[in-house]
């Protein structure tokens, strides 16, 4: 150790990234570390370089890593760095590691998170300026390890932890048992990182996502997904009040509007998501929240108390529509495993579901594959519906990563969904090719090149499709009878924009659905203003399309995978609610009327009063 560096001093440090989703969020796995550290008395610092990154305060480009450890150093002598990783940020925290090391040797190194997962023992072995990786839950392991170093001693039989002896011979000590009770964990020591209106000023005012750590691991063993093994194969949650008091904190904290629930698991425990939802309930469900979950984990009772407690959207790992994909995935799906069973439950209770697919997993050919890509046509025909489509990195940590980490390569122009927007400057790729197993989050699956690029491009382009075009996608494929994958070959062939494959192919109803695609698109953009009342002048805030075929019954066909397209005049008025955009059949004269307007109160004939106010009641204008 060096002089004057004190080992009870510590800065752990969250790893730079640039791509966050959109997201700019205070990692809580570092913010309950430093809550613990503190109440065990360490001086412990904490630093996000994601947000730093963010914020413009370190370089981006090739600089990053130098700028990143000099940030680090400057924060002032610590006896202990320790980064926080994922596998995206794996290679960017080894270099990081090796700039802080020859610039400050007698700091000691340690890692830890999700991205240490199965490669703890290969980090030292490769990297000798890694003193130490903590596996797993940190909050008992970190501090006795703090303790030993703080006290001159080794690391032997510090359960949790892999480390280097004097010799050079790389230890891994046994498991440490994780808490028994999560309600344990130590408070969020937000007063460590940046305010949250900070983080909120990267991304702007709309995002007011704020993460709660709500839960910890999942029993399964996806060979896809790392978080099974990380936790253990084990799920916990916060006892309810305590996570319903951890939301319900976040009414007093400025920037934030929506809670995020970090555990992917809601629902897991059935009896506790219940509880949580009643408790929210009771407290008149004041805050806003979003979780991650399995569809087999959610019943329709539970969705709707989720709706009345405040839930607002749900992430499904749903991964393929093919039983035979899931099962080699190891997804083990209950009997009852029904994607659009979830989907309409969500609607019904107000609750955004996001269905997040992965394409190219083994056993996937062309016939998986367009089942997947119909079920997320039929999906997004169900109003508001995200589709997040994904390829397969095989991580370290996961089955695929034992199985292919060696195979897998890195493929020029497809960026690793698992790592986006890491990886890019010259020291990470030098790390990442000169250790391919290590960092094989950059690699997709060995598959041919063609294949790779095709799935790149349905995971880039189609999503964006079944959002914003979803009817007149799938009345495309059911009127042609091909499926997903084939009219997606064919619109690729053309080439050009969703829109202009539409004009040059789809016939009257395909280009009457894609005005109703685009005109809702529009008013789903618009922000949700509801009515103040007391106004004057009444203001639209409906925009109608005009058809010459009943749409509205259309869609409901589509629905059921069939059409008729009876030819009719109808009009229908687009509106956006507070749930998103609803769409009513009017009558042509309530079409003319609001297309008319605004008129000058003046003008505005009494007897059209009545009408005026049924319009209004029904949402579709607003008087100011
Ligand atoms: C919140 C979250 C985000 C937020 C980040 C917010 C933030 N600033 O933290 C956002 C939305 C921005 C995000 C982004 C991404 N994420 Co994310 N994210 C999560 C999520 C849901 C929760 C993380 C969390 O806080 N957990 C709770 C805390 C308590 O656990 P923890 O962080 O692991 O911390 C504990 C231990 O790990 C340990 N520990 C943590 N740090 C350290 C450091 C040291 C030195 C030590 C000793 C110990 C230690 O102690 C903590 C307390 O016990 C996890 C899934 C999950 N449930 O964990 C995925 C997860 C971490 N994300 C993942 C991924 C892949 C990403 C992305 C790469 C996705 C992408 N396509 O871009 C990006 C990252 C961008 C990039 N280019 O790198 C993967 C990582 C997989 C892996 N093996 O690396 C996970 C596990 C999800 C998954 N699908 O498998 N993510
Ligand atoms: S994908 Fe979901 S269910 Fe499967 S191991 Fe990961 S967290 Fe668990």
């Amino acid at each position: 150790m060096g002089d004057g560096l004190n080992p009870r001093r510590a800065l752990f440090a969250y790893a730079p990234h640039a791509d966050t989703f959109g997201y700019s969020m205070p990692p809580p796995g570092l913010l309950r570390l430093g809550g613990t550290l503190e109440a065990a008395g360490f001086e412990v610092s904490l630093e996000d370089l994601a947000y730093r990154l963010g914020a413009g305060d370190i370089e981006g480009d090739e600089r990053l890593v130098g700028s990143s450890a000099e940030w680090l150093l400057e924060r002032g002598d610590h006896g202990v760095i320790g980064l926080s990783t994922m596998g995206a940020t794996l290679p960017v925290s080894v270099a990081i590691a090796r700039l802080i090391r020859e610039r400050e040797p007698g700091v000691r190194i340690v890692f830890g998170g999700p991205g240490t997962t199965g490669v703890d023992e290969a980090l030292l072995e490769r990297f000798d300026w890694i003193d130490a990786v903590a596996r797993g839950e940190g909050e008992e392991t970190v501090p006795e390890l703090l303790g030993r170093w703080g006290a001159g001693a080794d690391l032997s039989g510090v359960a949790g932890v892999t480390w280097r002896e004097a010799d050079g011979t790389v230890r891994r000590e046994p498991d440490r048992k994780q808490l028994a009770d999560l309600d344990e964990v130590a408070p969020y020591a937000r007063h460590l990182l940046p305010p949250l209106t900070a983080y909120k000023r990267i991304t702007g005012e709309a995002d007011g996502l704020t993460p709660i750590d709500s839960g910890r691991g999942c029993a399964y063993d996806c060979s896809f997904c790392t978080i099974g093994r990380f936790w253990s194969r084990r799920s916990r949650t916060l006892p309810v009040a305590r996570l319903a008091d951890e939301v319900c904190e976040l009414l007093d904290l400025e920037g934030a509007r929506n809670a995020y629930l970090c555990h992917d698991l809601f629902g897991a425990d059935r009896d506790h998501a219940m509880a949580f939802c009643e408790e929210m309930i009771r407290r008149g469900s004041p805050f806003p929240w979003e979780v991650r979950a399995r569809l087999d984990h959610l019943d329709d009772e539970l969705l709707e108390a989720m709706g009345r407690a405040g839930g607002y959207r749900v992430l499904f790992g749903v991964e393929s529509a093919d039983a035979g994909v899931l099962e080699a995935c190891d997804k083990n799906a209950r009997a009852d495993w029904d994607p659009m069973r979830a989907v309409e439950s969500c609607a019904a209770n107000g609750i955004t579901p996001i269905l997040s697919l992965v394409l190219g997993l083994p056993g996937e050919g062309d016939e998986e594959l367009a089942a997947s890509l119909d079920l997320c046509s039929q999906a997004a025909l169900v109003a508001g519906v995200n589709i997040s489509l994904h390829l397969v990195n095989p991580q370290p940590g996961c089955g695929l990563g034992e199985e292919f980490a060696l195979e897998a390569r890195p493929l020029d122009g497809v960026p690793p969904d698992m790592a986006l927007g890491a990886g890019c400057t010259r020291a990470e790729r030098e790390l990442i090719e000169a250790h391919p197993d290590l960092f094989s989050s950059f690699a997709l699956l060995p598959q041919p090149e063609e294949r790779l690029r095709e799935l790149a491009a349905i995971s880039h382009e189609l999503p964006e499709v079944f959002l914003s075009a979803p009817r007149s996608f799938a009345y495309m494929r059911i009127s042609s009878g091909v499926d997903s994958l084939a009219l997606f070959r064919s619109w690729r062939a053309a080439g050009g924009s969703w829109q202009e494959f539409i004009e040059a192919s789809g016939d009257r109803v395909a280009l009457e659905l894609l005005t109703w695609d685009r005109v809702a698109a529009e008013v789903g953009a618009e922000i949700f203003e509801p009515s103040s009342g007391g106004g004057l002048l009444p203001r639209p805030t409906a925009r109608v399309v005009r058809a010459e075929h009943d749409l509205p019954a259309l869609a409901e066909e589509l629905k059921e995978g069939r059409f008729e397209a009876s030819p009719e005049t109808v009009a229908i008025a687009v509106h956006r609610t507070q749930k998103g955009v609803a769409t009513t059949r009017v009558e042509p004269k309530l079409a003319d009327l609001l297309e008319e307007l605004p008129v000058e109160p003046g003008s505005l004939p009494e007897e059209l009063r009545p009408t005026l106010d049924t319009l209004e009641s029904a949402g579709l204008i607003r008087y100011t």
